[in-house]
């Protein structure tokens, strides 16, 4: 059995004290790995680690050095492919075509993105007058936080991780890596790749373990972490945030969502019924940006209802490399477990089912997985918990709407805030609505097109914060003014 260790100060180690935990697969259950749980004093000598390489060689590295070094990185992921792929599935489940046309390729991209930003985006300076008429300049420099405490989900785990670890280490910072429990296959990998393309220890390190009184809150609370990000649910980051207040240690966070979609009757409706099905339905649902609650405009709604649940039936569940499939299972029994109560929630509360609404009949091999069904809803008042609040599965209600106004005031009738989705063929109405939905990231006609140099982050309850491009340099980097007198 494969044996998932820590990665502290460029070494796989063993975590002293701690009994290792399963890593079970969600296709069947069966424990593919062992990982080991970090403990409060592994996890100290990982930030140690970090902290000493912040004043060791790599502290010393020009801005051109440590973006050749983080290319290397890229182009190592790119090289070891197809073992990241590999080991992304047997974490997640998840279709092979997800993997290698977006989740893997983004971890690579990740790196080569901010490299590129460190590299070209200027500082700002400011000349100023003085009484004596000499004046004086101003100018900026931007100087690494320090150790990165980076803490991440399992839903598209290489992906967000990388979203962090990228600017973090573009930016001169070193890292301390809390993996999900569920994922920690790609981020013990991309150990292997730190070391083999020269980045210096202690610079990137990955603890494993759990939230609470595990690995997670021990990083946390470590006060040698300068600054956390972290990306996860609402009420984990309530937690972090508390563990950061001591010490004044920065946050940035992208948390849960509930997601609207908008189709207006113009829409195209073949695009806009492929759009919102990838959107509640890519990863098994499990994508923060995804969409739970559709608005159809009513002389649209039945038709639309009936286009998606056509497609919702047609997925084909099976193994990630079985091409005749292309449907995955969720994380793990915990998480099906919370998508099934939500199931009969939905039931209780009094929604038709259009669609979906229990579990897949699998075979044999694979009964034991946390297989659940495409579901669609509609029917329900806006009160309603389905509604209401992130279930994070392959789910979403369905309501018509007759107005702008309504739709709007429906769509930010919501505790988050983090993106939407909106179909429409009529310009000014697309632009007119996108500026009135209360939400970090808004696309129009597509979903989760992303461009790595823009603003990505949530409003509301979803997170604090924006990552991407040069926003990333607010968080993972301290701004000195120097002010030089004439
Ligand atoms: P989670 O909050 O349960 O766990 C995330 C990470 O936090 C894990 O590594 C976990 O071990 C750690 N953790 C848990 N408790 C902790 C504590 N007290 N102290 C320190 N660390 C702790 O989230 P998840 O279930 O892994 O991911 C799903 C959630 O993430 C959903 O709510 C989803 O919307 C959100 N998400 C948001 C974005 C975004 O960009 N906004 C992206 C992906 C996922
Ligand atoms: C959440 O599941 C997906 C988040 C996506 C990103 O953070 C990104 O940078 O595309």
């Amino acid at each position: 059995m494969q044996l998932i260790r820590n990665f502290i100060n460029g070494e796989f180690v063993e975590a002293t004290g701690t009994t290792p935990f399963d890593k079970r697969s969600p296709l069947n259950n069966q424990v593919i790995a062992q990982v080991v749980e970090a403990s409060r004093s592994d996890v100290d000598a990982a930030v140690q680690a970090a902290h000493a390489a912040l004043k060791g060689e790599w502290g010393g590295l020009s801005t051109d050095q440590r973006v050749d070094l983080l290319y290397g990185v890229a182009n190592e992921i790119t090289r070891r492919f197809d073992d990241f792929v590999a080991a992304e599935m047997a974490d997640t489940g998840q279709p092979h075509h997800v993997m290698t046309s977006a989740f893997i390729p983004r971890g690579a991209a990740n790196f080569k993105v901010f490299a590129d930003v460190v590299k070209n985006v200027p500082s700002e300076s400011f000349r100023m007058a003085t009484p004596d008429g000499k004046g004086a300049l101003n100018y900026a420099i931007r100087l690494p936080k320090g150790v990165i405490g980076v803490i991440s989900p399992w839903n598209a785990p290489f992906m967000l991780m990388t979203w962090k670890v990228g600017p973090a280490l573009a930016c001169g910072n070193t890292v301390v890596v809390k993996p999900s429990e569920e994922t920690p296959l790609t981020t013990t990998l991309l150990g292997e790749v730190m070391n083999s393309v020269g980045i210096p220890k202690g610079v990137f390190n990955v603890i494993h373990g759990f939230g609470p009184n595990s690995a997670g809150e021990f990083l946390t609370q470590h006060p040698k972490v300068d600054a956390i990000t972290f990306t996860g649910e609402t009420r984990t980051g309530t937690a972090i945030m508390k563990a950061a207040s001591e010490g004044m240690r920065d946050v940035s966070f992208e948390l849960g969502g509930k997601n609207a979609a908008i189709v207006f009757a113009d829409a195209e409706f073949d695009a806009a019924v492929d759009g919102i099905f990838r959107s509640v339905f890519l990863n098994s649902g499990q994508v923060c940006l995804g969409t739970e609650r559709v608005y159809v405009e009513r002389p649209i709604f039945d038709k639309f209802v009936q286009a998606l649940k056509v497609k919702a039936e047609a997925v084909k569940f099976g193994r990630p490399d079985d091409h005749n499939a292309n449907y995955g299972p969720l994380i793990s029994a915990e998480h099906k477990q919370k998508v099934m109560s939500y199931y009969a929630k939905a039931k209780a509360e009094g929604a038709t089912i259009v669609t979906g609404g229990g579990v897949p009949d699998m075979p044999a091999d694979l009964q034991d997985g946390h297989w659940v069904q495409p579901t669609i809803w509609t029917g329900l008042p806006e009160t309603a918990s389905v509604v209401r609040e992130e279930i994070f599965g392959p789910c979403c209600h369905i309501s018509p709407f007759d107005s702008e106004d309504e739709v709007i005031n429906k769509a930010n009738d919501n505790e988050y805030g983090l993106s939407t989705t909106i179909w429409t063929t009529n310009l000014s109405r697309a632009h007119r609505v996108a500026a009135r939905v209360e939400v970090g990231i808004t696309w129009i006609n597509s979903w989760f097109l992303r461009d790595l140099r823009t603003a990505f982050g949530g409003s509301k309850q979803s997170g604090i914060g924006r990552e991407g491009g040069v926003h990333s340099l607010e968080f993972y980097t301290e701004t000195r003014n120097i002010c030089v007198k004439l």
